[in-house]
């Protein structure tokens, strides 16, 4: 049977099929990955009204592509107190936010309570917010530095008001890549397991994919099968989101930076090999509004949110910093053509934008 016909059919592609499927033109994927969003969700495109809050960026582990965390070429550190961040989350439900992304660098110095607390006040004081925070990186490394088990440092997150989780510290999966990525931190089986452990506790995450840096095709799709297994297992995750890589202010260079073509085919690519992940989502900080709004019609049904201040990636040159004025975001998913549904983090609509 040819390529086509199984995409159609929604079988099983094999690593080597994920492959070829980027042998595809442009437009023929497009069709491919448009009819499994069409079918999931019609033209609708989610997003929702978020706050990124990043409360420290000194980090005990080094990352060759990160221009967040503070080194020498960034040595401003920061890390916020409990009082700051409740100052920012009032500030952000006062404007509608309704979900607080939070994600740290690896801080070894205050203690694991540093981040319970947060939780937890955040939880006191705003309980319909919903929190979604600690990356399997973070949870790795509270688990390494405090010589806490996986299931003691998830127990603590759900008892302190932890919703649900996001999907940052996968990178790329492949074991050679990511040590020359950034060796030492959490590796590709224990990123898994971690996902897998709180999927078991009947709770929900995402799960991303940095790309456009050193990995090789096959990598990506090696990356995708990889959650794909672990999705038959536990159905556990939301969105894939695909991150572009930034390369300015770090320290890894001479990379194959993607066209605008090969972002689309990879997105197109996640559709279709991801058809067990409900949700795939064009992640405006790093492809670009512009790029994300022709995402849509390439397979991603979700644009994340506007949240607010973004850090990580505008510190590597996203054009991100300030987030996305709501209504410019609305009319601009409406002109492109699609529905913008307002939705909450676990994806129950919330408004339709007719
Ligand atoms: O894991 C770091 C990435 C991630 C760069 O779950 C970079 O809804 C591009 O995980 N260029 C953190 N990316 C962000 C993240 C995320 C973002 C939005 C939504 C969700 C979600 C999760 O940022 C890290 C890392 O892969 N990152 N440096 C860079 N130079």
């Amino acid at each position: 049977m040819d390529l086509i016909t199984k995409v159609k059919n929604r079988e099983r592609l094999t690593q080597e099929e994920g492959e070829a499927l980027y042998m595809l033109d442009l437009a023929t994927l497009g069709e491919l990955a448009d009819e499994i969003r069409v079918e999931k969700f019609g033209k609708k495109s989610y997003f929702n009204i978020n706050r990124h809050i990043n409360p420290t960026n000194v980090c005990a582990d080094v990352c060759k592509f990160c221009a967040y965390s503070a080194t020498r070429k960034n040595p401003n550190q920061y890390t916020m107190s409990h009082e700051d961040i409740l100052k920012i989350v009032k500030n952000s439900v006062a404007k509608g936010a309704k979900e607080m992304h939070i994600v740290s660098a690896h801080n070894p110095n205050d203690g694991v309570e540093w981040y319970m607390g947060a939780f937890r006040k955040i939880k006191e004081q705003f309980p319909e917010v919903h929190i979604k925070s600690m990356t399997a990186a973070e949870i790795d490394f509270l688990s390494r530095h405090y010589g806490l088990s996986y299931d003691e440092v998830i127990e603590q997150m759900i008892d302190n008001g932890v919703d649900s989780m996001p999907g940052g510290g996968a990178e790329i999966f492949d074991d050679e890549v990511r040590e020359y990525l950034c060796k030492g931190k959490v590796t590709s089986q224990q990123w898994l397991d971690i996902h897998e452990l709180w999927h078991s506790k009947g709770k929900q995450s995402n799960a991303t994919m940095l790309f456009g840096h050193v990995e090789s095709r096959a990598n990506r799709i090696d990356h995708m099968i990889r959650l794909r297994n672990l999705q038959e297992k536990t159905g556990g995750f939301n969105a894939f989101i695909p991150l572009v890589y930034q390369k300015e202010n770090n320290y890894l260079k001479n990379c194959n930076y993607p066209s605008g073509q090969e972002v689309l085919k990879t997105y197109a690519i996640a559709r279709i090999i991801l058809e067990n992940i409900p949700h795939l989502k064009a992640y405006w900080a790093t492809s670009t509004i512009n790029l994300a709004l022709i995402a849509q019609e390439y397979g991603a049904d979700d644009l994340d949110g506007t949240i607010e201040k973004e850090s990580i990636q505008s510190a590597a040159g996203a054009k991100s910093s300030n987030g996305m004025e709501l209504n410019l975001f609305i009319d601009m998913i409406k002109s492109s053509g699609f529905i913008p549904v307002e939705r909450d983090s676990l994806y129950n609509e919330l408004v339709v934008h007719k």
